[in-house]
């Protein structure tokens, strides 16, 4: 074990003022065992910690580092927008500007709002859907996370899962009585509900490609079944791309399995790595809002100007061609590559493991099973990701700490990087299958 006393100590520290010792209970090392180390910088699809060792990442701020970090043109970007002023509560330009971007960019999008997090837009889709229709039950799917609002927090991925709380404390059951919970990638279930509510469901909330239960995929024609069921009953399709947005494609998963949801929610990539969430979608929906309409949603810190100018900055980036590459074609080969390494070091060791990936998310699953929803995730060996999460640790790899959390590339990953965690990985493999 590597010794961190400089992160030790921090920690021990932070015990005594910080639940946990941490602001968000997945970074608490909890499902891998051990404490978390402590960052002092990071660059590129590097980080050091304050003990001074040097990793390569793939958690990347848990999606929003999809350039790196500490990219030039954003920093640069913040500054500049500091220097006139680190809020307002006013209108200003950047807004304008990023709402532009955000409707160029995604194709179902004709009007957004700007909030924090990618909590606040899940939570103010779905009011917004609520308001919109009429009618008061979502239904949403079992290892999707879309935050921890209240009446979203129902068999919950991420954290809420990772720690065996996907239903939390703390929420009145009368706050979810109106949510209901599916598997996922299961059309029959779906279809049950619809019948079984008929003109009571608001909308269906769905992260397209789910990537807070570890990641799995939609098979071919679930999200298009979605599309049409809602549409057939009069009720929203909401997709949650707070980590698929503008990663899988300029447009999100939408654009990626050319889906037109009515509303989508959004978050981490828009912020450039400040707080940010957003949600938008069809005007006649959005025109709901108030001042103009009767759905109540507002924020003192929404379209903060830092946080607008790094992620137009980051927007106009990912539009940018790198050499010859475009940022999403660098993050498919790159995402290949290591898939490609990654079973190749898996198979050589002979250790059953399920390499999910869409695009640059991805996760390992150590069972030999597919996994396709939930059920399927919970069957993996957690005690095995456990000792392979230490073992790149040591060999200076971060992946998530949690199998139930997605891995990120981003376009600042380089062959380097790919050939220590390929060779990190069958070290890995090779120390699991003894
Ligand atoms: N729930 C986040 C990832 N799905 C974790 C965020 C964090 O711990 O920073």
């Amino acid at each position: 074990m590597i010794s961190r006393p400089q992160s030790e100590a921090l920690f021990a520290e932070a015990l005594n003022y910080i639940p946990g010792g941490v602001n968000s209970p997945v970074r608490a090392f909890r499902a891998v065992g051990g404490q978390p180390f402590f960052v002092n910088h990071a660059a590129a699809a590097h980080v050091w910690t304050v003990d001074g060792e040097e990793l390569v990442d793939y958690v990347g701020t848990w999606g929003p580092a999809i350039l790196g970090h500490a990219h030039p043109k954003i920093i640069a970007a913040i500054k500049a927008a500091a220097d006139h002023g680190t809020s307002f509560g006013i209108p200003n330009p950047f807004e304008v500007t990023i709402a532009k971007l955000i409707v160029s960019l995604v194709p179902s999008v004709q009007k957004v709002r700007m909030c924090n997090s990618g909590t606040e837009a899940c939570m103010s889709a779905i009011r917004l859907a609520r308001g919109f229709t009429g009618r008061d039950k979502i239904v949403k799917f079992d290892g999707c996370y879309h935050g921890h609002t209240d009446s979203l927090l129902v068999k919950a991925g991420s954290g809420a899962l990772t720690f065996g709380h996907p239903d939390s404390a703390g929420v009145p059951a009368a706050f979810t009585q109106h949510t209901i919970v599916v598997p996922f990638n299961n059309v029959e279930a779906v279809k049950e509900v619809f019948s079984a509510n008929k003109d009571q469901i608001a909308g269906i909330i769905v992260e397209p490609v789910p990537g807070n239960a570890g990641l799995y995929l939609p098979k071919p024609g679930f999200l298009e079944f979605l599309r049409e069921i809602t549409a057939a009953h009069g009720s929203l399709l909401i997709f949650d791309e707070v980590m698929t947005g503008f990663r899988l494609a300029p447009g999100g998963a939408q654009q990626r399995f050319g889906i037109t949801p009515d509303l989508s929610t959004f978050g981490k990539i828009i912020g450039g790595g400040l707080p940010v969430g957003a949600f938008g979608g069809r005007a006649e929906i959005m025109d709901c809002l108030a001042p103009l309409g009767p759905v109540y949603q507002a924020g003192t810190l929404s379209g903060n100007p830092l946080a607008m100018a790094a992620g137009i900055a980051a927007l106009e980036e990912l539009g940018v061609s790198q050499k010859s590459e475009t940022p999403y074609a660098r993050l498919e080969n790159l995402g290949a590559q290591l898939e490609a390494g990654l079973k190749d070091a898996a198979k050589s060791a002979g250790v059953p493991v399920q390499f999910n990936r869409c695009g640059s998310m991805f996760c390992s699953y150590f069972t030999s099973a597919p996994v396709h929803n939930l059920d399927d995730a919970m069957k993996s060996d957690r005690e095995r990701f456990k000792r392979f999460f230490h073992a790149m640790l040591e060999a200076g790899v971060y992946l998530a700490p949690s199998q139930f959390e997605a891995g990120f590339l981003s376009t600042a990953h380089t062959a380097a990087d790919l050939e220590k965690t390929v060779q990190a990985a069958a070290a890995a493999m090779r120390a699991l299958s003894r």
